[in-house]
């Protein structure tokens, strides 16, 4: 390949999925998410080339043009599918990072695979990349990728964020190849977190962890300096906005109403299926507001998507099960014959029907134990129509840090958990009006596309 890309993103995942037609023909199309959103202009506009595995093991790809930027597939085995992929990213990183949530475990193969991997990435990074180009990395899978790119490529601007949060440094230090991702981490001219506090548990580390000087943000390198801030993601929300006025959406969210059987309060929560994101503590607080009978099963309903996700991981099948298990107890022994108090799906739905559960949720319930930012809690916001909904919020998100007038809850008080919900639901309306004003200005005020503008200008602007 050329070496002629002026911006490259290396994420994990590319931003396309493979369709096969009936005919057999095989196209790309562009996965709905917003950094995709906000990256491809950027692309389209300087000649880009993003940099990620097609979703397929054992099978290796050509580059191709999708949309006016390259495309660059990097192969897996299933066994580095397995090992880096399903063990060291998320079984590994994932707990550790989310506060020990869940245990996280420790495999001398699944850390060799992952250096492995990070190492093709950065190889083909290093072939793609123009001569001073920027490069963009995305997330936990690839730490290791801006010190290895860098050691390839000095002439780079290199960037790296990480979506998930960043553990204290006692935390941090249970990984055995503690030293190996503090330095991989450093070969970036910028590293972004998603909250100052991650921001500053990493240069807390620095400091304790390595004899380099640091200067406020700065860490002093030989060579270079690597820069460490915190750039909240927001997203795409006049997208969210449109999307959720448009005739069919209104129409779908309607039809929804009447299926539920026009309750009088729609409590909703949406998920990824993951044991961070508080479902278990939710499920439980509602189940007993309940069977207490604070909330009526006759007016009012709770409504549960979570979507499937890394359904071969041990942790998040036990935590399927749980979830069945609590649901289909609550259901059963709560409520007349008719409706379920819990709607609950284990499913993934379009993006569309998603906007119409935010126009009808009544009080949306986001308790992640612990989460980078969270896009469902600013999503719904962007989407409900008008400012009678309300957002309970964990503390724990860092959505919380921006979005102040959320009803903001500690997951693990179920006590307080099950008062906050209930204030949601019986606060007057003026004043649930006056909370999803100020937090529809501030979805409003900060976008995808302003974290990314931010982002990419600091990484242009500095000077090593
Ligand atoms: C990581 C960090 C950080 C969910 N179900 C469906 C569906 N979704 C969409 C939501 C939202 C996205 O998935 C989930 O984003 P979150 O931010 O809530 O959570 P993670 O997946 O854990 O994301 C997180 C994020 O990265 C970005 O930096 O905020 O903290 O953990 O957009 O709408 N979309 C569709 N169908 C579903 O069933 N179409």
């Amino acid at each position: 390949m050329n070496r002629d890309a002026q911006f490259v993103v290396v994420a994990n995942r590319l931003p396309v999925d493979r369709v096969v037609a009936d005919d057999g023909s095989v196209d790309w199309r562009t996965s709905p998410g917003g950094l995709v959103t906000a990256l491809e202009p950027v692309m389209r506009k300087q000649g880009g080339a993003w940099i990620g595995w097609h979703g397929a093991p054992d099978e290796e790809l050509d580059p191709f043009d999708h949309d006016g930027y390259q495309i660059v597939p990097i192969p897996l085995s299933q066994q580095e599918f397995e090992e880096y992929y399903e063990g060291f990213s998320n079984a590994t990183l994932w707990p550790l990072y989310h506060d020990t949530v869940a245990f996280p475990e420790f495999h001398r193969e699944w850390w060799d695979a992952y250096v492995e991997v990070n190492r093709r990435f950065a190889e083909r990074t290093a072939e793609v990349a123009a001569e001073g180009a920027t490069v963009w990395i995305q997330d936990y899978q690839l730490q290791l990728v801006p010190q290895l790119l860098r050691e390839m490529r000095p002439d780079l601007k290199i960037g790296f964020f990480l979506h998930i949060p960043f553990p204290p440094i006692e935390i941090f230090l249970q990984l055995p190849w503690r030293e190996q991702i503090i330095q991989g981490l450093l070969g970036a001219d910028l590293v972004g977190f998603q909250v100052p506090g991650a921001a500053s548990n990493f240069r807390r580390l620095v400091r304790k962890r390595t004899r380099l000087k640091l200067d406020r943000d700065r860490v002093l390198l030989p060579g270079h300096a690597c820069n460490v801030k915190a750039y909240p993601i927001s997203i795409d929300t006049e997208g969210f906005i449109e999307m959720a006025q448009d005739p069919d959406v209104v129409a779908e969210s309607d039809a929804l109403l009447e299926e539920l059987g026009h309750p009088k309060v729609v409590l909703l929560g949406v998920d990824r299926l993951d044991y961070t994101k508080g479902l278990r503590q939710r499920v439980r607080a509602i189940g007993e507001l309940f069977e207490e009978g604070r909330l009526d099963p006759a007016d009012v309903v709770f409504m549960q998507i979570a979507t499937p996700s890394r359904e071969r991981v041990d942790e998040y099948r036990r935590l399927r099960d749980d979830i069945d298990q609590l649901v289909g107890r609550i259901n059963s022994e709560v409520g007349g014959i008719g409706r379920p108090p819990i709607v609950y799906r284990h499913a993934s739905f379009p993006r569309t029907t998603m906007a119409a559960m935010y126009r009808i949720a009544d009080v949306m319930v986001v308790t992640p134990l612990a989460d980078g930012m969270n896009l469902v809690a600013k999503e719904y916001v962007a989407c409900h129509p008008n400012t009678s909904g309300a957002l309970v919020l964990s503390e724990f998100a860092g959505a919380a840090q921006e979005l102040r007038q959320a009803y903001l809850v500690n997951p693990y008080d179920l006590n307080g958990l099950k008062e906050s919900i209930m204030r949601a639901v019986t606060d007057p309306r003026i004043v649930r009006q006056r909370r999803m004003r100020a937090l529809k200005k501030q979805v409003l005020a900060n976008t995808i596309d302003s974290w990314a503008d931010s982002f990419l200008n600091d990484l242009r602007e500095l000077t090593s």
